[in-house]
């Protein structure tokens, strides 16, 4: 079956209009085979300011919905994902280029953050506080915040709305989605899903309660800038992220920024080798590079470089990569051509700061608009030029380190700081990396990858990564506001601090 028509017969499963996946002005790209599989209508600014405005009388209606039934949404939208899982999963492989496994685990990803979401309903928790006044009560109060609008990049087309829209809806949030312009058709199936569990929801459950906006740069400017959207959660670039935290900090709306990574491994003499080059291989090469965690970065002993770094250059030169569709490739395509040429630009800057490449080449599957490349592995004399950047795209720098400290400077020295990971079997070490003058790092990991984080864990980073926490833990306090309520219950009215007004 043709790649078009199989898109087309899963978003009719998904239950997205054929209607809408023709005649429009974005042209959407399969990575697989580079051939265009919809062209969609996009909304206007002044359209997208409406919908807003929708947005903000289904939230008006939603925040008084109690948070346990808020939870009961939730536990539907698992289900209906649970019931879709196959259909959305390979509609992301076919619009993103992930391999089956891939595309799977990331609607995996997004029931397992439903479930934590319906959990969270009822745990959406204040403090009662100690008051320094006779008969009076002081405690915290979490209330529903308002808009919510997230904007997502094209690597985790679904799954990161997913953390994002659970979490805003279940605080008693409307949501308002601008997914990337490379993928919205999976936004369109999440639309879809979406909509049915609201239908089997029933009445209470307001209209425009989730809104996509299928449209460009200035439509996301809208939601950025728009009064009534009182929280941004934006996934990219830290160029992104540039722009628009400050807009939004302009008018003191919130921001859950997750920016850019520049992730680095340590392997250090005591680690276990084989789990190491399991753990890098998949951090590098998995997702074919395009992961905001994915590992760019690697400090090996020099004890160990001559044991470990030969073998991941063969794992590098044997890995398969291929159609995600079609083959048991372990390595899908890059996203598009400017990606392959970025990957370029930084190896022949790596070789020009004396990079040893290994890979790296484009690899011809009959497509001519699809960039498959081989994974490149670079070993570099040091921490220099591209290896302080991010290039999303499959290549590893590798450095040789003896000093520990110097190392965990290094590790540090780069703008991100998002995933970072050691490879010990020595306590000192591995808890030293955790420590206050270890990784500066919003993920430190031992014995296991950059990549691949649950849900459960409050999810992002430092520095230049943004600073915003998505997902599990108690990152829903940022799609909530607080309020501090004190209430006198005795018949005196004494001041706090001691001071005296008798009037
Ligand atoms: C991203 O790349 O934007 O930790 C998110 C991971 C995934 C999420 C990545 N759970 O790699």
């Amino acid at each position: 079956m043709s790649i078009v028509k199989e898109t087309a017969d899963l978003l009719s499963k998904l239950g997205v209009d054929a209607a809408a996946l023709s005649g429009g002005d974005l042209a959407v790209h399969s990575p697989v085979t580079g051939e265009q599989i919809a062209a969609l209508k996009t909304i206007s600014p002044a359209d997208a300011g409406k919908a807003i405005d929708a947005a903000h009388e289904a939230f008006k209606a939603w925040r008084l919905v109690p948070g346990p039934k808020r939870g009961e949404l939730m536990r539907l939208l698992g289900e209906e994902l649970r019931a879709h899982k196959a259909e959305l999963g390979r509609l992301v492989s076919i619009e993103v280029g992930k391999i089956p496994s891939e595309g799977l685990g990331e609607v995996q990803e997004m029931i397992d953050i439903c479930d934590f979401a319906v959990g969270l309903s009822r745990q959406l928790y204040g403090l009662t506080i100690a008051t320094e006044r006779p008969g009076h009560r002081m405690m915290e109060t979490w209330h529903p915040l308002g808009v919510v609008g997230v904007i997502s990049a094209f690597n985790f087309p679904v799954a990161v709305w997913s953390w994002n829209a659970a979490l805003a809806l279940v605080c008693g949030d409307s949501v308002v989605w601008k997914p990337s312009e490379k993928t919205p058709l999976t936004a369109l199936a999440c639309e879809a899903i979406f909509a049915r569990a609201v239908a089997r929801f029933g009445k209470d459950a307001p209209a425009n309660l989730l809104t996509v906006l299928v449209g460009d740069r200035a439509v996301g400017e809208v939601l950025v800038d728009h009064p009534k959207v009182a929280l941004v959660s934006a996934t990219g670039s830290t160029r992104m992220g540039r722009e628009v935290g400050p807009r939004l900090a302009r008018r003191f709306a919130r921001a859950v920024l997750e920016l850019g990574g520049n992730n680095a491994g340590i392997v250090c003499p005591s680690a276990d080798l084989d789990m190491a080059l399991r753990a890098i291989a998949f951090g590098a090469m998995g997702t074919a590079g395009q992961r905001c965690t994915t590992l760019r970065r690697l400090f090996v002993h020099d004890s160990v470089y001559d044991q470990l770094v030969p073998r991941l250059k063969k794992a590098y030169q044997s890995v398969s990569v291929g159609n995600p569709l079609e083959s048991s490739a372990l390595v899908g395509p890059l996203i598009d051509k400017a990606a392959f040429d970025n990957m370029q630009k930084a190896l022949s800057d790596a070789r020009a700061h004396g990079g040893k490449v290994t890979g790296g080449e484009r690899f011809e599957n009959g497509h001519n608009d699809a960039y498959y490349v081989h994974p490149a592995l670079v070993e570099m004399p040091k921490q220099d030029g591209p290896v302080t950047e991010e290039t999303f795209a499959p290549i590893l720098y590798v450095m040789k380190y003896s000093d520990f400290d110097a190392v965990l400077d290094d590790h540090n020295a780069v703008g991100a700081g998002l995933s970072s990971s050691i490879f010990t079997r020595d306590l000192q070490e591995s808890e030293r990396f955790l420590s206050a003058d270890g990784s500066d790092c919003g993920i430190a990991n031992v014995n296991i990858g950059t990549s691949g984080a649950e849900i459960g864990g409050a999810f992002g980073g430092e520095k230049e990564t943004g600073g915003g926490r998505e997902s599990g833990s108690d990152a829903w306090k940022a799609y909530m506001r607080r309020a501090t309520n004190t209430i006198n219950y005795s018949r005196e009215l004494p001041l706090a601090q001691g001071v005296s007004f008798d009037i």
